[in-house]
């Protein structure tokens, strides 16, 4: 089953958002494979976005991603990919739709609340630099109530 990875940043968790932004989650229909209230080191901020790494802004990226505990979640269900990143809204808040994440509860492009992965390559990777297999219970569909 697709899977994706969804991430609080430092700003949602201060703001005591997490449980809002996972209920949108769970209660579109999607399951959590795995969750976890942690610090990123600044290795695994680096390496996460990685991609950005020329960027003007990557520097204030990764110290606001190091700034305080994120919380990660692993999130299972067809097409979750695609969908967690409607859900969430586009990265400037400003841009983004009521209704969508960032549209209902961030303002500015540098504390945008959540991540999540952009393709299943990205979700691959973001879900292996994060998670063991241990962490994770998958496919749970057959026992879906
Ligand atoms: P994310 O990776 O955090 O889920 O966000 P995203 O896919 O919507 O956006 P991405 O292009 O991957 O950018 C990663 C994060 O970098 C910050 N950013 N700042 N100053 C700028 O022009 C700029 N562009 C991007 C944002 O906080 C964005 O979430
Ligand atoms: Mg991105």
């Amino acid at each position: 089953m697709e899977k994706t990875f969804v991430m609080v940043k430092p700003d949602g968790v201060k703001r005591g958002l997490t449980s809002a932004i996972m209920q949108r989650f769970e209660s579109k229909g999607f399951r959590l494979c795995g969750a976890k209230l942690m610090q990123m080191s600044e290795t695994l901020a680096k390496t996460h976005y990685e991609e950005h790494k020329e960027r003007p802004f990557f520097g204030d990226l990764t110290k606001f991603i190091t700034s305080g505990p994120v919380f990660a979640m692993v999130l299972e269900g067809e097409g979750v990919i695609d969908e967690a990143r409607k859900m969430i809204g586009k990265t400037d808040p400003k841009e983004a739709a009521p209704g969508t994440i960032r549209g209902d509860y961030a303002i500015l492009k540098s504390e945008n609340i959540i991540h999540g992965s952009d393709s299943p390559e990205s979700a691959d990777r973001e879900i292996a630099l994060y998670f063991t297999k241990e962490e994770l219970i998958e496919d749970r569909s057959s026992t879906r109530v």
